[in-house]
């Protein structure tokens, strides 16, 4: 199968576009190396030494004899460039992940915001319009997130993507419906995600474009099967205070004994899902695409939920690294309960990797091994939600510091 990865030079992009090589794909990566660019304007590199894209494409090469093809190209703005290069590979599926996709990035500033908006909104508005105009039939399969649902304690398993409700009409009599589950995003980033489901909704009913939209939670660890390779194919791992996700920031601090920072009570719950079952789950959601006039697929894509505090304890028994509760940038529940169903995917074939077997391995082979490369004025998390929390955050610190 012919496959385009769109942002494969990415976090969750590079090691998807080399499983799916593995299995014996022509893999096709579009990315417009702006997610390099962001750690120049950030000041800060990945924790891993990554290799620049053509020489992981060459080092793939020759260690594996397999191809992946190449194109620069800004998904949001080339539209036209888009279309060619659709006409000429003719995939029969296509991978998103070409968005901007930190939340703390997305709230820096107003510029941060319009940023990810324009970005995120015309990326998906392009491959979907790619898609029509190129008349042919293309799986598109999205990285959506769990960040839809927001983070309030609704009590119930999330459901995947839909909600049946029920309306009493006029006449006293009650009507079913299905919606999309109602959209609740934490940041600008997730809106942009939320936004994102509404444009599948209408060109799967318009334009009966088959597309599954995977709606995964916070991705950890760092290697999978082939980014283990070889180093030159190693992962991205970032820890700084945009990107950084919580639980490999945890790990990496933990290497380098930072205190692991909890916002505020660490009650928050959250999804995650281990990198190599990203991948995994990518796959499957390939080669089980819906069929023409189905309605979107959604996938809940996560394997555990865990409260932070949980987290941190866990890796604070592990290594013995102490945890310090620092004022909370955003602006978020501070406790939730989390329970969503994932049922799609084990369906489909996923062996979730749990936390327990994977943590030890990522303190010990990534964040002891590259600790060296961190720059510990890059942890703190610098982006605030609102004016106010940043206020309240630095007359905080000024306060602890006297
Ligand atoms: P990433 O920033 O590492 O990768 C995104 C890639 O897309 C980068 O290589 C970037 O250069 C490229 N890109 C961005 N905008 C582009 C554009 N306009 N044109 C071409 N290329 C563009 O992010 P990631 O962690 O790999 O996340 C990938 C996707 O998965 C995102 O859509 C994200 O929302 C989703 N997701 C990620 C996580 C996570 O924990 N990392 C969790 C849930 C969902
Ligand atoms: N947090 C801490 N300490 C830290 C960093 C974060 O307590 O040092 C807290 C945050 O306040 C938040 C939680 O950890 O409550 C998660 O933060 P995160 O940065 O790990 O994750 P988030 O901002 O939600 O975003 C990440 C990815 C995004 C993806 C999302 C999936 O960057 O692309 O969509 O996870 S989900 O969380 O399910 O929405």
């Amino acid at each position: 199968m012919t496959i385009l990865v769109l942002g494969g030079d990415g976090f969750c992009g590079w090691p998807t576009a080399l499983h799916l090589s593995t299995q014996g794909n022509s893999v096709v990566i579009v990315d417009n190396l702006s997610r390099r660019n962001i750690d120049n304007e950030l000041e800060v590199q990945s924790l891993t030494p990554i290799s620049t894209l053509s020489e992981r494409l060459a080092a793939w090469q020759e260690l594996t004899g397999r191809v992946i093809e190449y194109r620069r190209l800004d998904v949001a703005e080339e539209y036209d460039s888009l279309l060619a290069l659709i006409g000429e590979f003719k995939p029969e599926a296509i991978v998103h992940f070409a968005e901007q996709r930190a939340a703390p990035y997305s709230m820096k500033t107003s510029w941060h915001k319009r940023y990810t908006v324009n970005n995120n909104l015309n990326a998906t508005n392009n491959v979907l319009a790619a898609i029509v105009e190129s008349e042919l039939d293309i799986h598109l399969v999205h990285l959506g997130t769990m960040g839809v649902y927001g983070y309030s304690s609704v009590g119930v398993r999330l459901p995947e993507g839909y909600l049946t409700v029920k309306m009493t009409n006029d006449d006293g009599a009650e009507v079913e419906q299905e919606i999309l589950y109602p959209a609740n995003p934490g940041s600008i980033y997730h809106m942009t995600k939320t936004q994102d489901q509404l444009f599948f909704a209408f060109y799967n009913k318009n334009d009966d474009i088959r597309i599954t939209d995977l709606h995964q939670g916070i991705v950890w660890g760092t290697q999978t099967r082939e980014t283990r390779l070889d180093e030159r194919l190693i992962n991205r791992f970032d820890y700084d205070g945009d990107y950084g996700t919580v639980l490999n920031r945890f790990l990496m601090q933990s290497a380098i004994e930072y205190p692991l920072t909890v916002h505020g009570s660490g009650k928050q719950t959250r999804a995650f899902i281990h990198i190599q079952d990203t991948v995994r789950c990518i796959e499957l959601a390939i080669s089980s695409p819906p069929e023409k006039g189905e309605r979107v697929r959604i996938l809940n894509q996560l394997t555990e939920t865990h409260r932070l505090i949980d987290l941190a304890n866990m890796i604070s028994e592990l290594t013995g690294v102490a945890i310090e509760h620092v004022a909370n940038p955003r602006k978020e529940a501070a406790e939730n309960n989390l329970a969503a169903s994932n049922e799609g995917l084990v369906g489909l074939g996923l062996q979730p990797t749990t936390l327990r077997q994977g943590l030890l391995e990522e303190v010990t082979e990534i964040a002891q091994r590259y600790a060296s490369r961190c720059d510990r004025n890059r942890i703190p998390c610098v982006s605030h939600w609102t004016r106010e929390i940043a206020t309240a955050t630095s007359e905080q610190s000024i306060k602890s510091a006297s």
